[in-house]
Parts: C-alpha cells; sequence; structure tokens
C-alpha cells in the first residue's frame, strides 16, 4: 500500500483559490445570454450589484483585473499623458508594460512607504502646465497594497491625495484587487473606500474564491467608454453568465471570511518570527499576505527549500519571501507550514 503523501500547502498566492462545490452549482444553474449584447442577465446582475456595493452609476465584468485596471488607464487618458503610481504598484510593476503599449501612457512612480505615498509626494511631482510636459491626467492607488505585503492605505491619507488630485484636475483611479481585505480588516465598507476615486477595480477571483473575473466600476459615461476598449481589447465575452455566476456567488458569500485568512496570515507571522534565522514583522501583517526573509539565503533557494518540505510560497524579490492565505489553507495547514519553515531555517546546504 502507497502512503499517502499530503498535498502542498499552497501560500503562492489567493489567485490559486478553487470554486467550491456550492460555487460549481450556481455556475451550472446560471441563466445566460449574450453579454456583447448586454442579454446575459447574470452578468447584468453581477454589474449592477458590484456597483451598488461600491456606490457607482456602473460597473462592467472583465476577464482579469489587470484587464480592468488597464481599461481605466485607456478610458481615462489619451496617449502622450502621463499617469502617477506608487513604483511597486501592480499596473505598473506587474502588467506587462499596459500603460505604456495599450494606451501610450508614460507612467511618473512615486516612491512609497510599503506603497502608500502622501498628498505632498504627489503635490511635489506635479508640473505646471506647459507645453513642454505630458499632460498629467490620472493618479492611481492600489488598496490593499500587493508588494507593500497587504497593506491596508488610512482612509484620511486617500482624501488628502485626492484633495490634491481634485484640485489639479486630475482623475483618481483605485486598483482595489484585495478592496475586500480593507474591508474585512477595518469595518469600513466597500462604498466609503471607493468614495473619492472616478474608478475601481475589484477582483473576484482572489480571496473571494471565484474563478475568473474582475469589474471596473464608476460613471456610466465612463463605463460607456471603457466598454468600448474591451471590446477592441478582445474582452467582450459571450455566455460569460456561467463564470459571472462564480463571481456573484463569492461576492455574497465570501467577503464575509477573509477574517479568517487575516487570522491564518498573523498566526503564521508568529510562527515565523519564533523560527531560527527568519526576519518578518507579525505587526506589519494587516491583511492576507506575509513577507519574510531567511538571513543570508536568496529567497528563490528559500522557496526551493519549502517547496521540498510540502509548502509552496513566491520570491517577492531576490531576498524577500511572499506567502498569501487564502480560502486554500486552513489554521492547521499554517501550524504544518511553521514547521516545515522551522525545519528550512535549520537546513545546511
Ligand atoms: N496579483 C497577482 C500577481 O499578478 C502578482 C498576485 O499573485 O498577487 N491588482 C493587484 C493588486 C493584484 O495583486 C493583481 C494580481 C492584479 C491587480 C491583477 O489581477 P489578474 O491576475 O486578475 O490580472
Amino acid at each position: 500500500m502507497t502512503k499517502d503523501i499530503p498535498s502542498p500547502i499552497d501560500l503562492r498566492s489567493d489567485t490559486i483559490t478553487k470554486p467550491t462545490s456550492a460555487m460549481r452549482e450556481a455556475m451550472a444553474a446560471a441563466e445566460v445570454g449574450d453579454d456583447v449584447f448586454g442579454e446575459d442577465p447574470t452578468v447584468r446582475e453581477l454589474e449592477a450589484e458590484t456597483a451598488a456595493l461600491l456606490g457607482k452609476e456602473a460597473a462592467l465584468f472583465t476577464v482579469s483585473g489587470t484587464m480592468a485596471n488597464q481599461l481605466a488607464i485607456r478610458s481615462h487618458t489619451e496617449p502622450g499623458d502621463e499617469i502617477l503610481v506608487e513604483a511597486n504598484a501592480h499596473v505598473y510593476y506587474y502588467e506587462g508594460g499596459g500603460p505604456a503599449a495599450l494606451s501610450g501612457v508614460m507612467c511618473r512612480c512615486l516612491q512609497g512607504e510599503r506603497g502608500v505615498f502622501s498628498a505632498g509626494d504627489l503635490e511635489s511631482a506635479l508640473r505646471p502646465a506647459d507645453s513642454h510636459f505630458p499632460r498629467s491626467r490620472l493618479v492611481c492607488i492600489e488598496n490593499t497594497h500587493n508588494r507593500g505585503g497587504g497593506k491596508i492605505w488610512p482612509l484620511e491619507k486617500i482624501k488628502e491625495v485626492a484633495e490634491v488630485a481634485r484640485r489639479h484636475d486630475l482623475q483618481l483611479h483605485l486598483d482595489g484587487a484585495r478592496l475586500w481585505n480593507a474591508t474585512a480588516a477595518t469595518g469600513i465598507a466597500e462604498k466609503q473606500w471607493a468614495a473619492p476615486f472616478d474608478s475601481v477595480s475589484v477582483c473576484f477571483s482572489k480571496g473571494l474564491g471565484a474563478p475568473v473575473g474582475s469589474a471596473l466600476v464608476g460613471s456610466t459615461a465612463l463605463l460607456a467608454r471603457a466598454k468600448r476598449f474591451r471590446k477592441m481589447f478582445g474582452g467582450g465575452m459571450r455566455q460569460a453568465g456561467i463564470i459571472a455566476a462564480g463571481a456573484l456567488f463569492a461576492l455574497r458569500n465570501h467577503r464575509a471570511r477573509l477574517v479568517d485568512d487575516h487570522a491564518d496570515a498573523k498566526a503564521l507571522a508568529e510562527g515565523i518570527s519564533r523560527c531560527q534565522g527568519f526576519e518578518v514583522a507579525p505587526s506589519e501583517v494587516e491583511t492576507n499576505m506575509v513577507r519574510f526573509r531567511l538571513t543570508g539565503v536568496p529567497a528563490q533557494e528559500v522557496v526551493e527549500r519549502l517547496r521540498a518540505q510540502g509548502v509552496l510560497v513566491l520570491a517577492a524579490d531576490r531576498s524577500t519571501i511572499r506567502a498569501v492565505t487564502s480560502l486554500m489553507v486552513s489554521a492547521e495547514d499554517i501550524r504544518r507550514a511553521v514547521n516545515a519553515i522551522a525545519k528550512v531555517s535549520i537546513t545546511r546546504t
């Protein structure tokens, strides 16, 4: 008889979540139509519910968070414009050069602290209206901030940045792929987070656990423009109600449970802090991400050592490792992961 090998504990991302049986049932039962003709009732329901939750006029279902963000950038700008982004923002760092390729815009990077910059940082990056300079058009904020280790932007700071943006006639976009986590952690409703922004992207397929899909929300006029670009970029979907049903199920049923992921991340960080040789700051864990390092060992090597112990994580840079909790891991998995990490710290190569 073969011995059962436990399946690996997957902490690479919350994008690895798989649909639950109840979600699959909702997907199988979904009513569908041709969404390019605007005839898919499930997509329409998802868009209406998402827009209402975020307190905006309209929403557009997209295949990915990347598409939602890039549609926002394209819809707010014209080629030759400049957008102001934080240097580690997903839209700039991880979206394949989308702003340049798809919108023809320049990115001016602000250096934040774990992804958070100040109104003063924005103000000092702005230049006078003059034909020498590109037209500054859009400011992007990411909440929670991925490369900031799941950091939550303080709402007050967002309001201060928004005030500067308004004064300079700039639009504001929020990459809210993990906005649900910010709400779960703070109790501040999605609507309140979204209020200072002209557009917000939200994702159903990360912590919420749907297999596919994000949405862009904003004014009816902005979304009409985004819809045209979505078609142009090849993102018009037909009987998308099947996947929209998964997203709708996630939206209705999986937001409240994100606090469990946050507790798991905290427990993981505390566990790692007790492992010899590891550096981690449990007090910096605000949502479902933990960033840590093993002194003197390259991150990729730590990733390989952990893989051999049945724990999957990703290298965020040459020395930093990222672990993300999600509905795919339990509190017991976190205890097992900490045990594996403790073994890795004393492994000699
Ligand atoms: N993030 C992924 C990778 O792309 C890095 C991850 O594993 O965390 N905004 C934010 C803040 C994101 O973290 C991501 C995905 C996206 C947008 C893009 O979403 P998708 O993958 O749906 O295009």
